[in-house]
């Protein structure tokens, strides 16, 4: 059964718009972040965690996977940075008592901000079947929990495992082999609703599922086209890198279904410059796309340079044509075959604009393409972004300095997690070198992505469900129906430095397992220890968290997933595969943590006196010395570099803040790993979304005060939205044809058409009318609130993800 919305924090009769802002950051993003940071942490921590952020002996940022410059600012300050930053190192805590104090009910009543500002995690929690609170329980009483659940499934396959991007290296790798070891592939993460579609086209296309560029082709670049993002709020650092784009002459185009202030005009608070003289001018050309009329863009602009060559030559690279692709004269036959006034219908722009692009690409000398969830989240996301790759290789625009592919991922290590084996679709070769390495066979089959587990869940097929970080029931679509399914698991269990929605909508049992984050002191074993994680661009470093944990009891991820490897497969040491299980000493389980006191004297882990219970694995089970891993993480990267290509060295290769560089061989050498060894040109059918008469077409987004489902407040500065969420962005003229009032609440009902044509209807109530800058037909709402709107079906061709930028809804007035 699906609970009802959180009301108790809502007020939003008090939501009001203002003009948009022209300008981003400047000293008003400073003094914001610095409000938010002093409230969670007080003036000293804050200081000295902000100095810390990006620097070389310094943490990975946990806001997001924009790489860093090597040459770094004392302070590389970012508002929504230090916003992630402070939401982490905050001193508010969430213990025992808190949790005796509010019972699910209550908790339930709450949003996600509420429940976010009440602090850190701080102890195990259980919740018994039934139970009206949550009530502590002590490590190994939960991780045993766990592990007698898994233990009684009739089917692996029975569990799912979900991964939030956050998560290091180390622990993901971990927890990938937890997973195939118990036998499943059910390893659903967000990039399935995030860049899945990038990886997808990508993959096929160029061999690989990962951008192409450097920082330093940024910098380098002729001409930069940003689509279907909005950096100014996600990406802040971005913008400094296109202000030095733009300081070398570079040309930016903004594609976009809103001004975003962000890409508009950048206030840089590093220089005087940014704070004196008013910024630096980003978007040379703001492109005002309808929503899903890229693919169309796209191809426009291929057209384009197809008849310009045509017509005067020296357009196209045919020595790269010839040398690197195959698929050309398919393509170019598409292209010659398309109508421009398809073009037109698609995008909602006149053909004169769209060939004013097409021009900007032509004289360019070295193109990049960056985009974020505008392009990956429609339906037919896969095939847009495929027309993206098309476009660049006429001009053998991969592979050279300047150019290239840049799809902006999300969270700080989604990348990574992917890297080394987060994926329910494995490579066979990958799956080969763990069995190797850890000396069983893990199970060949695909795993749930984020949608099928969510099926499986709605139709009784989860019995166990445990999360990595993340918010899965804000975060997914259809929250009925992910609430219905998660309410059916038999046991959940969320590995979190937050509470969020998904410890209060749960399965039958529950537990909340709580971790270090970026920002904390990690303790293993005799020394401090560190972690790594992959940037957008492909490049691996080390983090360390320097602040002492909000609680001694929090074990890391990585001590979470080693416990219950042990636990599930026993320990052997570096005996040989087929050695029998062999008992588990006291050194292999639990490590205490240590005191205030312990931890000011410089004292050695004192020895466990627990005696943990003799473990039996079963025969087919991955082979290592658990509790050796959980003490020392270099000899987790060891397997790394023993399973993932790229990885030689690794230890040397992050010392003393080194960057590793993973090999791309798109971008290194023009080697394209596809079945013909060369680059694709693909001819895609044109597809662009229909909006029935009297409906909208509806994005879900972020606003700039929030991280995904964390909500830091509830202003959206930029776009001039302040102290509330429930706000719908409609243009003017809709407003008045559909036959509504600015400022009136109204409900947003989502249509879906099944595939017998009946139409399924979801709805949420009471959202604000605001008239927005955004093309006829279509409308804009922050996500998670709109997530009861999403179909489950409606997803991307291929990638599976989400149709979150696509929502059929109509406005309905209240009665
Ligand atoms: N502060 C902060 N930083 C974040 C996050 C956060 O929530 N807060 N989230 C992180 C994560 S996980 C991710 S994935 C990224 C997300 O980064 P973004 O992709 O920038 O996030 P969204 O808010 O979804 O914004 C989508 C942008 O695409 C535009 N858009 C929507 N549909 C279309 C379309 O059809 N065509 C075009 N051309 N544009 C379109 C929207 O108007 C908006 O500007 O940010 C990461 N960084
Ligand atoms: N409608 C709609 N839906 C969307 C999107 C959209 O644009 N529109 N965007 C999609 C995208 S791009 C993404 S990436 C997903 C995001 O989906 P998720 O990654 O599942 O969600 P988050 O809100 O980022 O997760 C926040 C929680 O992670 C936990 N956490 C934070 N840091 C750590 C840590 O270091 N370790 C651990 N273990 N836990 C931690 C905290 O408890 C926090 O409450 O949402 C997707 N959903
Ligand atoms: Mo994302």
């Amino acid at each position: 059964m699906a609970t009802k919305p959180p009301t108790a924090d809502i007020d939003e009769t008090r939501v009001h718009a203002t003009r948009p802002k022209k300008v981003a950051v400047g000293v008003p993003a400073v003094l914001h972040a610095l409000e938010i940071a002093n409230a969670q942490m007080g003036v000293t921590r804050s200081v000295q965690t902000l100095l810390r952020v990006n620097q070389k002996d310094g943490f990975d940022c946990p806001g997001c996977a924009w790489p860093e410059e090597d040459k770094r600012h004392v302070a590389e300050f970012c508002e929504n940075g230090a916003k992630a930053v402070a939401e982490e190192a905050t001193l508010r805590r969430v213990g025992p008592e808190f949790f005796a104090a509010h019972s699910l009910d209550d908790l339930r009543a709450h949003d996600d901000w509420w429940l976010g500002q009440q602090g850190r995690l701080t102890h195990p929690m259980v919740l018994d079947e039934g139970a009206t609170h949550y009530r502590p329980i002590s490590w190994d009483d939960a991780l045993r929990l766990v592990a007698d659940e898994l233990r009684s499934l009739d089917d692996p396959d029975e569990a799912v495992f979900y991964t939030s991007g956050r998560t290091s290296n180390e622990a993901a790798f971990l927890y990938q082999l937890l997973v195939r070891g118990f036998g499943t592939n059910n390893l659903p993460d967000c990039s399935n609703m995030c860049h899945e579609s990038s990886g997808s086209a990508l993959t096929e296309t160029i061999g690989i599922g990962k951008g192409t560029v450097s920082i330093e082709d940024v910098h380098e670049a002729d001409l930069l086209i940003v689509a279907g993002q909005n950096p100014g709020s996600n990406h802040p650092r971005m913008l400094s890198a296109l202000e030095k784009a733009k300081q070398r002459g570079a040309t930016i185009i903004a594609v976009n279904p809103l001004p975003e202030p962000g890409l508009m005009r950048f206030e840089n608070p590093q220089t005087v410059r940014g704070v004196a003289f008013g910024g630096t001018k980003l978007a040379d050309e703001f492109v005002q796309i309808r929503l899903g009329g890229d693919q169309a863009l796209f191809q426009a602009i291929g057209k384009h340079l197809l008849e310009a060559e045509e017509a005067e030559g020296g357009v196209l690279d045919h020595a790269f044509i010839a040398e690197h692709t195959s698929g050309f004269d398919a393509y170019r036959q598409a292209m010659t075959d398309a109508p421009w006034r398809e073009f037109v219908a698609a995008t909602g722009l006149p053909e004169k604009a769209l060939r004013r692009v097409g021009e900007a690409v032509r004289t360019s000398k070295a193109t990049i393409v960056c985009w974020a969830m505008g392009l990956t989240q429609h339906k037919h996301s896969v095939p847009m972004l495929r027309d993206v790759v098309n476009m660049l290789l006429l001009q053998g625009n991969i592979g050279r300095s300047g150019a290239g592919l840049c799809p902006v991922r999300g969270h700080s290590n989604v990348q990574g997690d992917r890297t080394v084996g987060i994926y329910e679709k494995p490579s066979s070769n990958f799956l080969d070198a763990l069995d190797a390495e850890f000396g069983f066979a893990a199970p060949r089959e695909h795993g749930y992505n984020t949608v099928q587990a969510i099926r499986a869940m709605r139709d009784g097929r989860v019995r166990f469900f445990m999360s990595m970080g993340g918010n899965y029931v804000a975060a997914t679509p259809d929250t009925a129906v992910v609430e219905a399914g998660m309410a059916q698991v038999g046991l959940t269990a969320h590995v979190s430095t937050k509470l969020n929605r998904s410890h209060v909508v749960t399965g039958r049992r529950a537990l909340i397992l709580p971790t270090l984050g970026r920002t904390d002191r990690d303790r293993r074993g005799a020394r401090e220890q560190r972690v790594t994680v992959e940037d957008s661009m492909g490049a691996v470093h080390a983090s360390r968290g320097r602040l002492a944990p909000p609680s001694e009891e929090l074990l890391s991820e990585v001590a979470i997933v080693a416990r219950l490897c042990a636990l599930l497969f026993g320990s052997q040491g570096d005996s040989p595969p087929d050695a029998p299980p062999q008992h588990v000493g006291d050194h292999d389980l639990g490590y205490p943590e240590r005191t205030a006191s312990e931890e000011a004297d410089g004292a050695d882990h004192p020895a466990d006196h627990r005696v943990p219970e003799r473990v039996e694995g079963p025969s087919n089970v991955p082979h290592a010395d658990w509790a050796a891993l959980e003490a020392d993480y270099a000899l987790i990267r060891s397997h790394i570099e023993r399973v993932v290509p790229g990885f030689d060295d690794y230890e040397e290769r992050i010392d003393k803040g080194r960057t590793l560089h993973l090999p791309n061989g798109p971008r290194d050498a023009r080697r394209f790993a596809t079945v013909d060894g060369k680059a694709r040109f693909t001819a895609n059918p044109l597809e662009y979304p229909v909006i029935p008469r009297g409906r909208l077409l509806l994005q879900t987004l972020r606003s700039h005060d929030q991280y995904n489902t964390t909500i830091y407040g509830k202003d959206d500065r930029y776009r001039g939205i302040h102290d509330g969420r429930r706000v719908v962005l409609v243009n003017t003229k809709d407003i008045q044809a559909l036959g509504f009032a600015e400022d009136e609440i109204v409900d947003l009902v989502s249509e879906w058409t099944r595939p017998d044509g009946t139409i399924e209807e979801r709805r949420a109530e009471e959202f604000r009318i605001v008239a927005y800058n955004t093309p006829k037909g279509n409308a804009a709402a922050y996500y998670p609130e709109t997530n009861v709107l999403v179909p489950l079906d409606s997803v991307a061709d291929i990638s599976g993800t989400p149709t979150s930028k696509a929502v059929i809804v109509r406005l309905e007035h209240r009665a």
